[in-house]
């Protein structure tokens, strides 16, 4: 069925807190809706850049400019229908991976809901309740953090993630782990360290942790590889891990034992689904990661999870840890035992409310053929 229309929103959302990285501290997030149409039926993707090219070269500018003069014509001019078809088109354009994963989410969904399945049957998906973790940020103090971690734990969740950089690691650490002695823990650093900061980063195996996600910055697999060799916690991949060739060269370099899939990092979820079939071929368990998506976004993430060889607690959490008000009606909730389940609705199978992502546009632009 051709794509009569697509439109792109730009929106803002406050978080219900702030979230602070190596990167520094947000309030709030923008990002960008894709909408799809054809024969009366909407497909919704989400494009996870951010304001700032801080997690990825990627920006909402550089995502909307991509889109509008590259990858939407591309759709118009090529007659594509269907994301199988986006992804080999799109591959002709270099990188602006998040870009060209919102457009293609948004023709999942559109071609999900034309059959009148869910996404995850699309998929192959086998799990239908998805176990949830939270991300937690860097706070102003340790006893903040506890506190945090607590109240989550009270909830229900089934693990934690800390955000850790230089001066807030070792110790955050030691903290969680005297609170909680046997909580399923993980930590992330964004990137912030460098090689030198091996002997350092090697005190992290006291602490039972699941995994040390992304201690060294996105190009660097082989200083990745030299610290798994010298530490027994694993490390996961997340900023390193762009495409099934990234996935295998870390692999063989022995650079990580474990990956995070963010369908926008990776640009789409046919390479997605590209990286998990590897590591599942070749033992690599992996879990979902997040970019603090709206429940649009979110619920994409929840099919995506669906699939076999999501072995670990996502970072997928209910609506009320993120926003105020999410963008769809009901929203994503927890469930008993922390888990989130995954929608059975056509498509992505939650509803946006038309209303209430107006009310967070700051910029909206219709395209058509
Ligand atoms: O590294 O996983 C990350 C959010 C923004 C950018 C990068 C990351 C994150 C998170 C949030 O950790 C996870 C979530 O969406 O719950
Ligand atoms: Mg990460």
């Amino acid at each position: 069925m051709t794509i009569e229309r697509i439109d792109l929103a730009l929106l803002k959302l406050p978080y219900v807190h702030f979230f602070e990285t190596s990167f520094g501290r947000e309030y709030d997030r923008t990002f960008i809706i894709v909408k799809v149409y054809a024969g009366g039926i909407c497909g919704y993707g989400e494009v996870v850049a951010s304001e700032a090219p801080l997690y990825s070269s990627e920006t909402t500018t550089t995502a909307w400019y991509v889109l509008k003069e590259f990858l939407i014509p591309l759709v118009f001019e090529k007659s594509v229908s269907g994301p199988e078809e986006f992804y080999k088109q799109a591959r002709r354009f270099r990188g602006h991976l998040m870009a060209k994963a919102g457009l293609e989410l948004a023709l999942w969904d559109l071609k999900a809901k034309q059959a009148g399945l869910p996404l995850w049957k699309i998929y192959g998906g086998v799990q239908n309740k998805i176990p949830a973790g939270v991300s937690c940020g860097i706070e102003d103090s340790l006893p903040e953090l506890i506190d945090r971690i607590g109240a989550y734990l009270e909830e229900g969740y089934q693990r934690i993630k800390i955000k850790i950089k230089p001066g807030w690691d070792v110790e955050a650490c030691r903290a969680v782990r005297e609170k909680f002695p046997d909580l399923p823990l993980q930590v992330d650093a964004n990137g912030a360290y460098i090689l030198a900061d091996k002997e350092h980063l090697k005190k992290l195996d006291a602490f039972g942790l699941l995994m040390v996600e992304q201690p060294f910055p996105p190009y660097d697999l082989w200083d990745h590889s030299r610290l798994q060799k010298e530490m027994t916690t694993p490390l996961c991949l997340d900023e390193s891990i762009l495409s099934e060739t990234t996935a295998r060269q870390a692999f063989e370099m022995g650079s990580c034992r474990i990956i995070n899939i963010k369908v926008g990092r990776v640009g789409g979820m046919v390479e997605a689904k590209k990286i998990h079939d590897f590591c599942r071929a070749n033992g690599i368990p992996v879990w979902c990661g997040g970019m603090l998506e709206s429940g649009i976004g979110r619920a994409h993430n929840l099919h995506i999870a669906s699939l076999p060889n999501f072995k670990f607690p996502n970072d997928l959490s209910a609506s009320n840890r993120y926003y105020k008000q999410d963008l769809i009606d009901p929203e994503i909730v927890l469930e008993k035992g922390g888990f989130i389940k995954v929608p059975e609705g056509p498509g992505i199978g939650v509803n946006p409310v038309d209303d209430r992502i107006r009310k967070a546009t700051i910029r909206h632009e219709t395209f058509k053929k």
